[in-house]
């Protein structure tokens, strides 16, 4: 099984990116480039319409985009690697949780943040846009370093799985911001467990990034 997953320094794509490291699968890293704007080029629209990273092509052909999709289908063709509980396991309800709650919630707020101009025109909205954001990542950044306080150290317990990843992924979005998701006791001990993981070191150094603690 080879795999090619295009991804960006520090984009949607890092979870997906640690875990194939981890898996040992047969890949290709594929640089496209944000800051040129590679995301919107006409060959790379045809195979992500939305123009965004990352996008993963399996079985030579066949292509998918959306990260925690991507995270989830890597952990099915991938048990051995046990980066999600099994079908049927106790584990498996929280786990979905977490991932969807983290994609659809967490995430789409840092959009906010980020890309005020998404949703708004005009700088004093986005910057209004931008300021809800923040207070609602607050929040959810309490609210998940309670949780991990209460039954952590991983998101599930004891077992590290994708949706660890992907929160340490999302935590690194929140660098810029005034109060970053690392400076939660329990939150930074997750950044440093992932940080731990060789996978994930090799993923920020392939990537030529840094994660802050
Ligand atoms: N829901 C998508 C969002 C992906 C996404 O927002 N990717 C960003 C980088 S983190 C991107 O490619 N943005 C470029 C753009 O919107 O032009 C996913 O999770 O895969």
């Amino acid at each position: 099984m080879t795999y090619k997953l295009f991804y960006s320094p520090g984009s949607a794509a890092m979870a997906a990116h640690a875990m194939m490291i981890e898996m040992g699968v047969k890949a290709a890293f594929v640089l496209i480039d944000n800051e040129k704007n590679e995301q919107k080029s006409a060959t790379y629209m045809k195979l992500n319409p939305h123009g965004r990273v990352p996008t993963l092509i399996y079985d030579d052909n066949r292509v998918m985009y959306e990260s925690a999709a991507i995270c989830e289908f890597l952990t099915e063709r991938h048990p051995e690697a046990k980066l999600a509980p099994a079908i049927g396991h106790a584990d498996r309800g929280l786990y979905l949780q977490w991932m969807a709650y983290l994609t659809n919630t967490v995430q789409e707020a840092l959009m906010h943040w980020w890309h005020n101009e998404y949703f708004v025109d005009g700088a004093a909205e986005q910057a209004k846009v931008k300021a809800k954001a923040e207070e609602r990542l607050g929040k959810m950044w309490a609210f998940l370093d309670g949780e991990l306080a209460k039954s952590g150290p991983y998101l599930c317990g004891s077992t590290w799985y994708a949706c660890d990843y992907f929160l340490a992924m999302l935590i690194r979005w929140t660098r810029k911001m005034p109060t970053p998701g690392h400076t939660y006791p329990h939150l930074n001990k997750l950044v440093r467990a992932a940080m731990a993981r060789p996978a994930y070191a090799q993923m920020l150094k392939d990537e030529g990034i840094e994660q802050p603690v």
